[in-house]
Formats: structure tokens, C-alpha cells, sequence
């Protein structure tokens, strides 16, 4: 008995709460360990006493926990207490019925959420982020080559002023040396 509860624990240690096809799929996908926090509040979801968990909420965020979880209908106002940013949008943008039968697909989430936000602005949606397994709420959290491309469009006019200082700089220097040089050469001429 002791030794089926301790595999029924290490099966459910790490997913997140009722939808762990998310999670799965994303890690999966990805090869990388994805947690809770990608949606979550709390990095070891919705179950317990902690920040963002049901058993710390107060009354008020109780009553947004019950209106986020009749938000079936896409479009409705949605602020729980136990989601993070992106997983507040995921129920606003889909709806609640949409996201229960993505639970069977969980492929077709980056999909039907859309490619149009990136909440950390980082320059990778935060739909490609969820198929990528990096956090779609940390900017310096993501696929390193993407975040290269778009830092170097970002700065491209810094890079750009930066290099023509520096070709400024030596044009000036070697101009001076030119000059010292023929002050010299005259100078001998001189003597
Ligand atoms: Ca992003």
C-alpha cells in the first residue's frame, strides 16, 4: 500500500494540477523541463497554501477564481488569482470550452491562442515561446538565437553608431599621424 501511494505521488509530482497535457506536451516538444510557473502563479501550481495557491486566497480572489472558471465563452474578462499573465490570457483569448477540448490536443494551443502577443517583449510570441519551453514571461528566457535577432534589430541603430565612431576614430587617428609625418618630413627638409 505504502509502496502504491509513493508511485501514485512520483506520477503526479511536477504536473500541474487537472491540465498536465500542456505542460507534457510543451516539455516534450521542447526537451526542456517545463514547470507550472509557465501558466501558473506558483512554480508548483494551483494545490496548496502558498502564494497563488487556492489554499492562500482570500475571499475577494475567490470570487475571481469562481468568474475566471465560468469564463467558457472567449473574450470574457479573466483575472485568476492562481494564473500567471499568460495564463490568463490563454482562457480570455480561447475560452474555457475551447481550452477543455485542447486538453486532447494539446499541439493545437499555440495555434488557436495566436501568434500576436508577446507579453515579456522579448521579440518571440508568447504562442511560440509554449511550443519552445521557455517562459513566455521572461525576456532574457528564451530560444538564444531568436533573442540574438531581435536584440540586434532592437539596437541596430546603437551597433550601427557605435561602428561609425569607430571608423570615425581611426579616419581622425590616422589622418593625425598622416599630419605629424609631414610635419616631420618638413622639419628635416629644413634642417
Ligand atoms: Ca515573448
Amino acid at each position: 500500500m505504502v509502496k502504491f501511494v509513493f508511485i501514485v505521488a512520483l506520477v503526479f509530482i511536477g504536473n500541474c494540477f487537472a491540465y498536465p497535457e500542456f505542460q507534457r506536451f510543451s516539455q516534450e516538444n521542447s526537451g526542456r523541463p517545463i514547470n507550472c510557473a509557465m501558466c501558473h502563479v506558483n512554480g508548483d501550481g494551483p494545490e496548496g497554501a502558498s502564494r497563488g495557491q487556492i489554499g492562500s486566497l482570500t475571499p475577494v480572489e475567490l470570487n475571481r477564481l469562481n468568474a475566471a472558471r465560468g469564463a467558457f465563452a472567449p473574450g470574457m474578462p479573466v483575472e485568476s488569482p492562481i494564473l500567471n499573465a499568460f495564463g490568463n490570457n490563454i482562457i480570455r483569448k480561447i475560452g474555457k470550452t475551447k481550452f477543455l477540448e485542447l486538453r486532447a490536443h494539446p499541439e493545437q494551443l499555440a495555434e488557436a491562442y495566436g501568434f500576436q502577443s508577446d507579453l515579456d517583449e522579448d521579440g518571440i510570441p508568447d504562442a511560440q515561446e509554449y511550443l519552445d519551453g521557455t517562459n513566455p514571461l521572461n525576456r532574457s528566457h528564451g530560444n538564444p538565437w531568436k533573442l540574438f535577432v531581435h536584440n540586434l534589430n532592437q539596437y541596430k541603430l546603437h551597433i550601427f553608431l557605435i561602428i561609425l565612431a569607430t571608423v570615425a576614430g581611426f579616419y581622425g587617428l590616422s589622418n593625425l599621424l598622416h599630419g605629424f609625418a609631414i610635419q616631420a618630413e618638413s622639419h628635416e627638409a629644413r634642417n
